[in-house]
């Protein structure tokens, strides 16, 4: 039998594109043609399966698939056995409670005794439990916001991001129960071979990972002033001089992360640093 991973994706969603772009960044290549539910990469082993992103938490549980792509608040509430491997950072979001806009809120015991919407009763439950407040939960697999003004619920429990979906609904956000994004998820019981493989993906992830919070970053210095500019940006190892055609000038180039960047710009400019590029890169291994 040929030697092959399964990762769980989700076939078509707020997932979808941001999980197949991260493969594609680690170069690997695979076909992903509408309607297909299935995909082999070109060049490294691993097998695509499309799903509904409620069903990958119990597919890798159930070993039918090796890996999955998953949200976080998915993962909890569905509460199967997996391992995390890897927070993505995307898919980013918060599940948060809200109620009518003109309500008063009074802290979390307004909905004592009160009745909750939410495709989330997992999550909901043990947050409501935790903080001792009695509330009955109502579970609804989708349009939550209108719950409140069709008086199914007098709050809701759902996912957030812009918040507009809230504001449209007449109702404002008034806790945050718990942030989500997306996370790489693996069977508990993966044979060794398959570690193996998981690992190269997990370095390659990482590379892509890296190389997105950091930047190649090329400027001009006077030479006189290159032992300050080198100690603000000291780079992996240490930044690469090079002579400029005009004399007294040097080119530094190094690696920097971004935010190290711009904490330092101010001063790179007071010290004469000038013609600054900032580069993208694309994969970065250390
Ligand atoms: O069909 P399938 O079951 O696979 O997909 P789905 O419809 O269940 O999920 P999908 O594709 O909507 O979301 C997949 C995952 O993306 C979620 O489980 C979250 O982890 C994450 N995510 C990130 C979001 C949002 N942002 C989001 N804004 N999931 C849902 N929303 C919805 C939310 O339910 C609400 O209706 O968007 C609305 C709120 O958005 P704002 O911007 O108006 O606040
Ligand atoms: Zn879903």
């Amino acid at each position: 039998m040929e030697k092959i991973i399964r990762i769980a994706v989700q076939k078509s969603g707020r997932l979808s594109d941001d999980s197949l772009k991260l493969i594609k960044e680690c170069g690997i290549k695979f076909y992903n043609g509408t309607g297909k539910l299935k995909s082999t990469a070109t060049n490294f082993p691993i097998e695509f399966l499309f799903l509904r992103d409620d069903d990958i938490p119990g597919y890798v549980a159930d070993g039918v698939a090796d890996l999955g792509i998953v949200g976080e608040n998915e993962l909890v509430e569905k509460d199967k056995k997996v391992q995390t491997l890897k927070k993505l950072g995307f898919s980013k979001c918060r599940l948060s409670l809200a109620i009518p806009k003109g309500q008063t809120y009074s802290g979390l015991s307004y909905f004592e005794g009160k009745n909750i919407a939410t495709s989330y009763p997992k999550i909901l439950g043990d947050y409501l439990t935790e903080k001792g407040i009695n509330a009955e939960i109502h579970e609804i697999s989708g349009s939550v916001e209108i719950a409140p003004s069709i008086g199914l619920a007098e709050g809701i429990c759902d996912i957030v991001s812009s918040g507009s979906t809230l504001m449209m609904n007449g109702l404002k956000e008034v806790e945050e129960i718990f942030t989500s994004e997306a996370v790489l998820i693996a069977n508990e019981n993966l044979a060794s071979w398959k570690q193996e493989i998981v690992e190269k993906l997990l370095f390659r992830m990482n590379a892509v990972q890296k190389g997105k919070s950091n930047k190649y970053v090329l400027l001009n210095a006077p030479n006189h002033a290159l032992d300050k500019i080198i100690s603000l940006i000291p780079g992996m190892r240490s930044p690469t001089i090079l002579p400029l055609a005009q004399e007294g000038w040097s080119s530094v180039h190094s690696v920097l992360n971004e935010d190290q960047f711009w904490e330092n710009i101010e001063e790179l400019r007071a010290a004469g640093a000038e013609g600054i590029l900032v580069v993208p890169i694309e994969k970065m291994v250390i």
